[in-house]
């Protein structure tokens, strides 16, 4: 796994951008800065098995390398099924499809994929059973979240179910600073500077925007789905699941 090394030497002071030289180290960098991102890989393959439908569709969008849709593929049994990998990132788009390419399917009923580079403001949503979004809903301006889940919601299958991982953002300013600090050491203990650490902060703010717990499950209702509970939350990492 290439190490991240992006803001240790230099920094351009430039907003955060998924261009290649992050795509190129992403994995590293996932799982040194999301506490709790190998546990939601884990879960979204277990939720493949208990509700991918039989020849329904699946979205991962915001597929960055495609770990998600992996999960998906190598957890469901259910024939005729297609995930289609979502991504605006040419660099990341590029890569998922080669590590698509090398994933060995379970069986030949396994899943077809199709990586598509493009806005998923813009991906239309038909007849799917499972919809994820880990970590990508919070690159999207607030103004467009709640017609993007709208959209999603209405496009799927009774009983589908969604998975929504963000990092949110506490409505205490006391726990929120707590929570934060947490964060800021448990990257610490992972080898990244305070230099470093304090470049990504100033690079992702306004790029990533957090919204609370309260909120996404507000937003949830409002789209249409039925049911939601936060099956994880790590610091200000959280991940919602919501039954149509
Ligand atoms: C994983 N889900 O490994 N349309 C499509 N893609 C977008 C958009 C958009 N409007 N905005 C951002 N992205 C992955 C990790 S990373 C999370 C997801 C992170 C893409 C962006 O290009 C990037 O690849 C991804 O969303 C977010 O489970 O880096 O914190």
């Amino acid at each position: 796994m290439t190490s991240d090394d992006i803001y240790r030497t230099t920094d351009n002071g430039e907003p955060f951008r998924f261009n290649e030289n992050v795509a190129r180290v992403f994995p590293d960098m996932l799982k040194r800065s999301i506490p709790g991102y190998a546990a939601s890989i884990e879960a979204i393959g277990s939720l493949a098995g208990r509700y991918i439908q039989a020849r329904s569709n699946c979205y991962d969008l915001g597929c960055s390398l495609g770990a998600a849709t992996l999960a998906m593929r190598q957890g469901t049994q259910q024939a005729g099924c297609r995930i289609i990998a979502v991504d605006t990132s040419a660099a990341m788009v590029a890569r998922c499809k080669d590590v698509i390419a090398a994933d060995e399917p379970h069986s030949d009923d396994a899943a077809t994929v199709d990586v598509v580079q493009q806005d998923i403001r813009e991906t239309e949503i038909d007849s799917a059973s499972m919809v994820v979004l880990n970590y990508t809903l919070q690159f999207l301006p607030e103004a467009d979240r709640d017609d993007v889940m709208r959209k999603i919601c209405a496009g799927m299958k009774p009983g589908g179910l969604l998975v929504l991982s963000e990092k949110v953002v506490d409505e205490n300013a006391a726990m929120e600073k707590l929570l934060v600090d947490l964060h800021y050491e448990h990257k610490r203990r992972n080898h990244y500077s305070a230099l470093e650490i304090s470049r990504k902060r100033a690079a992702l703010e306004n790029v990533l925007i957090p919204e609370t717990v309260a909120r996404h499950r507000t937003r949830l209702s409002e789209a249409g789905f039925s049911h939601t509970a936060v099956w994880l939350r790590y610091f200000n990492f959280v991940s919602i699941i919501a039954i149509k």
